[in-house]
């Protein structure tokens, strides 16, 4: 059995089904605001969901990341926390999400268990990707996808880069980066698995509405 088909039977997400909207948070300082924006998006049919928020404390962040992994518990989907092994393992999170600036990957892989997800930024970097799934990892983004708000200085991953890389790596590819529900098709198309969306989900006037038009677009790819 692969590591990914080990993953506790909770999630929804396995390897064979980590597809649709992977909703990574914005920076929200109010946690009663954040879980139920989170809220939203498990309603609207997020499959994954990142903690991410980049100017909280060490407190703030175990108080918010504790919550949402209530909230997903519930929901039976994964909670993947960005940059922080310390708190994924302290609340004991679904995974972890790691970028080029983080701990090196095996050293993620040495310290997650084996039935946690293991999420590696790799821009616009095939080699990258190689090199983590060679150290563990379990699933690989690339972008941005296209130009974000959120990240402007982002390097940009060029759409050709989602079917190579799911091809030579046999892992789940995530797409991410000023992705909206108007070009979300564009890297479906070109072979992503989730588009991994912050702006345009939890800064939409309906939250929930705009979750369930991302979730939609993969309903229509298996039709
Ligand atoms: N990595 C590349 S672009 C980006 C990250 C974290 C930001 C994505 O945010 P948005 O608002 O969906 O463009
Ligand atoms: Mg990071």
């Amino acid at each position: 059995m692969s590591r990914a088909q080990a993953k506790p039977e909770h999630w929804v997400v396995s390897h064979a089904g980590f597809r649709g909207l992977y909703a990574v948070t914005s920076d929200e300082p109010d946690t009663r605001s954040l879980t139920r924006k989170v809220s939203k998006a498990l309603s609207g049919g997020a499959r994954i969901v990142q903690y991410r928020n980049k100017s909280a404390t060490v407190e703030l962040r175990r108080e918010q990341g504790a919550a949402l992994l209530a909230l997903c518990r519930e929901a039976r989907i994964p909670l993947v926390i960005n940059d922080d092994l310390d708190l994924a393992c302290g609340i004991g999170a679904d995974g972890l999400h790691l970028g080029r600036e983080d701990i090196p990957v095996a050293a993620a892989r040495a310290r997650l268990c084996k039935d946690k997800l293991l999420g590696v930024s790799c821009y616009d970097r095939l080699e990258l990707a190689l090199a983590a799934r060679e150290a563990g990892a379990d699933y690989v983004a690339f972008g941005s996808a296209f130009p974000s708000a959120t990240k402007p200085c982002a390097t940009r991953a060029p759409l050709s880069l989602y079917r190579e890389a799911k091809g030579r790596l046999g892992l789940p590819v995530v797409a991410i980066g000023g992705i909206t529900t108007e070009n979300a098709r564009t890297v479906i198309e070109a072979g992503a698995d989730a588009v991994a969306v912050i702006s345009a989900l939890f800064d939409a006037p309906d939250i929930e509405a705009a979750a369930r038009s991302f979730s939609r677009l993969f309903d229509q790819k298996d039709s």
